[in-house]
């Protein structure tokens, strides 16, 4: 691996690359893209039905009317301190009501929300802010534990452009949250439907963020569909178990889709079955979604549990390959039906739909969203491969980005010259057009749902005074699918796996990114160019694993 190939330097000149204005007509023409704002989709379902519940977080039951009134305050509260549209916010919030005033308030201001995860440290949140120059950071005191005032102080000595941070809960020396309430609505919707609303976060494959903008018309559409293709209407009731911040959650159809469609969110803090079976059968869920190491643990407690999870009517599943024999469990123990999705950040969703026999449903994840996505699958010549034979997945359609922000150099190799997003999936099409993932090209570590990126962890490794050179590749793990295994060439004398994983940790390294195992090896093995064979690597974790697993089958 090259350092020097990782620096992704922002380049304020291609923004946030556009669809050209030919696709751009066609997706207005054919109804995808329509005049109107997150903010303005939000004032409309509340405008419908003012009393219903739009969000239980706890204790809290929020109506749609009030919803709307706080984010419209909240907006006001920010622009007074001096947030303005244009303004790039990282977003650092657990699941609760708050997450969603704060990004209703901030669409309605024109200022783009940077989605981070929760799970997200230093090393990423400082990464956002200074590649976004981002103007504001909103976190809480206490998240899972951490205390993001302690990283604000950090990030604002390091990041000038860092002008106000905002807090949940105690504030301390920040702004309080709850104190910008206080201040006089914003009536005004200052969000345009072409612009950016926010950033997404691309799973990544280089050692720095990458921020997928996603624009209000072309995002409401990939929520409006995803509710039609889920049968959402006023009646549903999601659990928002996974991070909200996510694509999944947020928006396929996720927490806005419920929303739009005048049903509720319920918030859970924790995706665990103790945590989230509670709120099921107390609020009576009818949809959630869940990542597959989840589902399993969910199938598994279910089976021994038997809570009341009549209500249940959808679980989706996706973020990483399910398998078919876990997919075969869902209906019999749960009790609903099963919905793959093979989803992207930066676009693409295919679903499996709600009627489909269940030979699709169990052994495929779905198919296009929309009839205007277009998917290619692509052999290493970039020509198109029969169906049924395994390629490269590309596609381009009405809600998948033509760019990533501010990175026009990157984008030159992510992105065909016809505009087609190259996903780094390896993918097969079905007779019936339905997708089946097989494996992926990119360096990238799904660690069950969970993207690690090799490149961002092998550079903070290769900081390390007693590290001469470090690849991390996938490894496979009955639960997440695949976990993280560093290989490590020490100088002498070597450090600790206890000392490398602490380094990590001291960068502020998001924990589901530090290597689940470290291996000390003299030298890499290499490819006939002398590149680090990854691939080798791997074969050496899966011949390992199968003959520990040979071996506890036998005993
Ligand atoms: C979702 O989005 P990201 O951006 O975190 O990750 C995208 C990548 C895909 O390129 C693929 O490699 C993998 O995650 N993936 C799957 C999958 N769903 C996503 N691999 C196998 N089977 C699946 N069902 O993960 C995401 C976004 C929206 C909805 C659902 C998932």
């Amino acid at each position: 691996m090259s350092l020097s190939t990782s620096i992704l330097v922002p380049d304020a000149s291609d923004d946030a690359p556009d669809w050209p204005a030919a696709f751009a007509e066609r997706y207005r023409q054919a109804g995808y893209w329509q005049e109107q704002t997150f903010a303005q989709a939000l004032d409309a379902a509340a405008a419908r039905n003012p009393a219903a519940i739009a969000i239980t977080d706890g204790p809290l039951h929020l109506s749609y009317a009030s919803l709307a009134d706080r984010c419209r305050r909240l907006a006001g509260g920010l622009r007074a301190l001096g947030l303005q549209a244009g303004d790039n916010v990282v977003v650092h919030l657990p699941n609760g009501s708050a997450f969603v005033e704060v990004c209703f308030a901030l669409f309605r201001l024109g200022a783009r929300p940077i989605l981070a995860l929760p799970a997200h440290r230093q090393h990423e949140i400082g990464g956002f802010c200074s590649f976004a120059q981002a103007t504001a950071y909103i976190g809480c005191d206490q998240l899972e534990g951490f205390d993001c005032r302690q990283m604000a102080r950090q990030l604002r000595a390091a990041n000038p452009c860092l002008q106000h941070v905002v807090i949940e809960g105690v504030a301390e020396e920040f702004t309080a949250l709850g104190e910008l309430y206080r201040s006089e609505a914003l009536e005004h919707d200052a969000g345009q439907a072409e612009a950016v609303a926010c950033f997404q976060l691309s799973g990544g494959t280089t050692g720095t963020p990458k921020l997928i903008p996603r624009r209000h018309a072309e995002y409401l559409y990939n929520v409006r569909a995803s509710s039609a293709v889920c049968g959402l209407d006023q009646h549903t009731v999601y659990l928002a178990a996974l991070p909200m911040a996510h694509n999944f959650t947020l928006c396929c159809p996720g927490v806005i889709g419920t929303l739009l469609a005048g049903g509720r969110v319920v918030c859970s803090r924790r995706p665990d079955p103790d945590t989230c079976f509670a709120l099921i059968s107390a609020e009576r869920v009818t949809v959630t979604a869940l990542v597959p190491p989840l589902a399993m643990l969910w199938l598994d407690a279910q089976a021994q549990r038997q809570a009341d999870l009549s209500s249940l009517r959808v679980l989706q599943v996706g973020g990483a390959k399910l398998l078919s024999t876990a997919a075969a469990r869902v209906t019999p123990i749960l009790g609903c039906t099963l919905q793959q999705v093979l989803g992207m950040a930066e676009g693409l969703l295919c679903y499996t739909r709600l009627d489909d026999r269940q030979e699709l449903i169990l052994h495929t994840q779905g198919r296009p969203l929309s009839a205007d996505d277009e998917v290619r699958i692509v052999d290493e010549q970039g020509q198109a491969v029969p169906d049924g034979e395994v390629g490269e997945l590309q596609v381009r359609g009405p809600y998948t980005i033509r760019g990533y922000y501010r990175l026009p150099a990157h984008n030159a190799k992510a992105f065909t010259d016809d505009g087609f997003y190259c996903s780094g999936d390896r993918v097969r099409r079905t007779a019936e057009g339905y997708l089946v993932v097989e494996g992926r090209d990119k360096d990238q570590i799904n660690r069950g749902g969970e993207k690690v990126a090799a490149e961002e962890v092998e550079n903070l490794l290769i900081n390390h005074p007693q590290v001469h050179d470090a690849a991390l590749v996938a490894m496979p793990d009955a639960l997440l699918g695949e976990s993280t295994c560093a290989f490590i060439v020490a100088r002498n004398p070597a450090p600790s796996t206890f000392a490398l994983k602490q380094h990590l940790r001291s960068q502020g390294l998001a924990a589901f990114k530090v290597p689940d195992r470290i291996e000390f090896v003299p030298q890499f093995p290499q490819t006939g160019v002398g590149k680090v064979s990854r691939k080798d690597l791997r074969e050496s974790l899966r011949l390992a694993w199968l003959d520990a697993n040979r071996g506890s089958s036998a005993s």
